[in-house]
């Protein structure tokens, strides 16, 4: 897919997860440098500038983004040739998908290893760093139950419940509404990211925060599953990350309430640090306190 059409299905939910989409970014920058015909320096620039501009402004809130489409363009400004430039950018974005699996699989690894045998574990949403660590728990053989929420309005709770069924995994749908009751089963959450801050919280599909308050009212382990590319150098000086709002159609249909009833339809929530037991990255466990000095040593460095 070229970069408008990548766009597109991004902003349409038809290529959605935070890793997915920054991976669809960087496949679709490849595929520009890989197409491109100009032979202007400054030309070739401008329009990696335009394209850069469409992709992060696909979707708004998930830092990866924007670490997905810097990272495939990282270097592009000391290269002084056409050439130099496409073939920088066909590199480093073939290396940022390539890590990006590594990071799943790494996650994998270290998340299934705190997961004992009997857990039973409640997630939100459909992050594919947690269903890869559920399902490599239950690859090793532990005999683990997942509660998974329906999470309105997107209802990406069936596809996790899917996923982890057809894995063999014991899987519950439950509603949004019975996190709080169904939570005196469960003991452990694990939810994805979309972005991390400098401050610890953790942004993340709406009705995270509900999870991590119930949960931690509860005494029971809250883990988000963050590749570190969902880390955002973008808020090192506070600045806040904007909440995407969607269309009010999502919630209710044309007709099915008066139009005096307002709607509104965040998508994402920010969870404090402090709810947060440790965030699992391909670097190992990271606690919310230190989330600052991680996004320093990763993004600071050029
Ligand atoms: P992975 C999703 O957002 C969810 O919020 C999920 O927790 C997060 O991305 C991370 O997903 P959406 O794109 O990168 O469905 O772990 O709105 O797959």
């Amino acid at each position: 897919m070229d970069v408008e059409e990548t766009a597109k299905a991004i902003k349409d939910m038809r290529i959605r997860g935070a890793g997915r989409i920054a991976r669809a970014c960087a496949s679709a920058l490849y595929e520009f440098a890989d197409t491109y015909k100009g032979d202007d320096r400054e030309t070739l620039m401008h329009d990696i500038e335009d394209a850069k501009e469409t992709l992060i402004e696909s979707r708004p809130t998930a830092v990866s983004l924007y670490n997905g489409v810097m990272a495939s363009l990282k270097g592009i400004d000391k290269e002084t040739d056409v050439d130099a430039i496409l073939s920088t950018i066909k590199g480093r974005a073939e290396e940022f998908i390539d890590n990006s699996y590594e990071a799943v699989n790494s996650i994998a690894e270290l998340g299934s290893s705190i997961i004992r045998d009997g857990d039973v574990i409640m997630t939100h949403c459909n992050s594919s760093a947690v269903i890869s660590t559920l399902k490599r728990a239950h690859e090793q053989g532990k005999n683990i139950k997942v509660f998974a929420t329906e999470t309105r309005p997107w209802r990406q709770g069936l596809i996790t419940s899917r996923e982890l069924a057809d894995a063999g995994i014991d899987v519950t749908l439950i509603v949004d509404s019975a996190a709080c009751l169904m939570m005196d089963n469960v003991n452990k959450v694990f939810v994805g990211a979309d972005t991390v801050t400098a401050q610890g919280t953790l942004v993340n599909k709406v009705g995270t925060s509900q999870l991590a308050l119930v949960a931690h009212e509860k005494g029971i382990p809250f883990y988000a599953c963050a590749e570190t590319y969902k880390f955002s150098p973008l808020t090192l000086n506070g600045d806040d990350v904007r909440i995407e709002v969607r269309d009010i159609r999502e919630i209710a249909k044309e007709g099915e309430v008066p139009d005096t009833v307002k709607i509104y339809n965040p998508v994402f929530d920010r969870t404090l640090g402090r709810y947060i037991t440790y965030y699992i990255t391909e670097l190992g466990m990271i606690s919310p306190s230190s989330a600052r000095e991680t996004i320093v040593e990763l993004f600071n460095e050029d």
